[in-house]
């Protein structure tokens, strides 16, 4: 619909109706200045200078901004900036942007710089329509990179004047594309894209690669401010947790659960899930990425919750495990009980210098023997058959961020061990339909690991302790 009026917008335009239009004031507050917490130039100024300093000689790096992507029709999905843009230059709010960093200082208008950011140019029109846009001018002074002009200069700058007259200088080239499935759209600023990225490699004689790896080993070890954002997500998404396990009664359906934590962790400032929520009761706790949450909840069964905000760009991650009448069967405690030992067992293993592989094996040890102790599998490599998926993945601006071979003090990580007993499993009936895992956020310090969300319940009496009090999915509403 709303395309349908710009359009209507664009015809008067073309008579002159609106051609007057004021553009809107770039002093007034942008996004940015609504949250203040968001990291400051000085952080994007500084991986900016970590990148080059990391980048080899005669190469430069293009960083592209994401794409709008289509829900259906002219619906759009809520956009969420690249990585690289958001981690190199703050821009959260723009698609159609590019940063190109340099390791020799490029020539642009009168000076000469290592950063140019392609933005958007300021439009009246189009900021009446869909928000304000920073222009290359409030780039410069609101994110402060050295140099910006606008996007549709970029393949221009680049091969008419960068590659042409500087040629002998640029012997790699490395890109950061955006988000994958922009590569299947056909609009302006994906061709964009493609059309830069195969004129490059045209060029035999460049070297084209891709930059997310350098980038990914810088993302690795957390900054402090990215710590605290991790930790605000966390904080938020504790809140969540604990008030859908507080909602938590039978007949309720699996997405009224799922609303709760939403709720919760944006109104405490998350802009958006960090992954699709996973609510699943019964049968559906033991389907690992489980999203449509339909299914009534039963007296009885189990419910894994898998849910997590984003807390400007930056990710959490925690899963829970409860009962949903408020108290675990004999059979439910049991596997809960093995999680839990298993996840213990996993955090202690988080250290610096420890393998990022150490808390999986740990898991699978303590996994493996209480399966067997339980009569649940008769061979201890038969584990898999219940916990078919890894221990751990780094968390950041990506749910599953880069991750590293060693743990390293700066690290975040989850430690999530899991049972999933499927109906028809090669065991009594009585353990079907039981799915559990626990997953926690853990900071790998100086000295061990912090775990960021030791503030919500784990221990299965202290949920059922928990679950006899009322949330706030439980009101009534009209
Ligand atoms: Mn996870």
């Amino acid at each position: 619909m709303k395309f349908a009026c710009l359009f209507l917008a664009l015809m008067s335009l073309s008579v002159g109706a609106f051609a007057q239009r004021v553009m809107p004031n770039i002093d007034l507050p942008p996004e940015s200045a609504y949250d203040p917490d968001r990291p400051p130039p000085s952080f994007h100024k500084q991986n900016r200078e970590r990148f080059l300093s990391m980048l080899p000689d005669s190469s430069i790096a293009i960083f592209f901004a994401n794409d709008l992507k289509t829900r259906n029709n002219d619906v759009e999905y809520l956009f969420r900036q690249s990585n690289s843009i958001l981690y190199l230059t703050g821009l959260y709010d723009e698609p159609n942007a590019a940063l190109l960093l340099s390791k020799f200082p490029m020539p642009f208008q009168n000076f000469a710089t290592t950063e140019i950011l392609f933005v958007q140019p300021r439009n009246a029109l189009m900021e009446t329509w869909t928000g304000r846009r920073l222009g290359p001018e409030g780039a410069t002074q609101k994110l402060g990179v050295a140099a910006a002009t606008i996007i549709d200069s970029l393949q221009p700058y680049l091969f008419n004047e960068l590659l042409k007259t500087y040629r002998a200088l640029v012997k790699r080239v490395f890109i950061s594309y955006p988000a994958k499935d922009y590569a299947d759209s056909d609009g302006d600023y994906a061709k964009l894209v493609k059309t830069i990225d195969a004129r490059l490699r045209e060029d035999k004689t460049l070297v084209v690669q891709n930059a997310s790896p350098l980038l990914g080993q810088m993302r690795q070890i957390k900054h402090p401010i990215e710590i605290d954002l991790i930790q605000k997500a966390t904080d938020a998404t504790i809140a969540a947790h604990l008030e859908a396990i507080k909602s938590c009664e039978p007949n309720m359906r699996e997405y009224e659960l799922a609303a709760v934590a939403e709720y919760v962790f944006k109104k405490k400032g998350c802009e958006y899930v960090a992954y699709p929520s996973i609510v699943g009761a019964g049968e559906n706790s033991v389907i690992l990425h489980y999203n449509s949450t339909r299914k009534k909840i039963l007296d009885g069964e189990l419910v894994l919750m898998d849910m997590g905000g984003e807390y400007h760009g930056y990710a959490t991650d925690i899963t829970r495990t409860i009962p949903a009448n408020g108290k675990f069967t004999p059979e439910q405690r049991a596997i809960y009980d093995l999680v839990l030992a298993a996840q213990d067992s996993a955090i202690a293993q988080c250290k610096p210098g420890n393998s990022f592989r150490a808390p999986h094996q740990k898991a699978v040890e303590v996994i493996a023997e209480g399966l067997l102790k339980l009569g649940l599998i008769q061979d201890k490599a038969d584990y898999r058959r219940y916990f078919m998926h890894g221990t751990s993945h780094s968390v950041g601006l990506d749910v599953h961020d880069p991750g590293m071979a060693v743990l390293q003090a700066g690290q975040v990580l989850t430690v999530e061990p899991g049972i999933y007993i499927a109906e028809g499993s090669p065991c009594e009936r009585k353990w079907w339909n039981i799915g559990v895992r626990i997953e926690d956020m853990i900071l790998i310090t100086e000295t061990g690991a912090r775990v960021m969300s030791a503030a919500l319940p784990r221990k299965a009496e202290d949920i059922e302790t928990l679950m006899k009090e009322k949330g706030i999915g439980n009101l009534a509403i009209k």
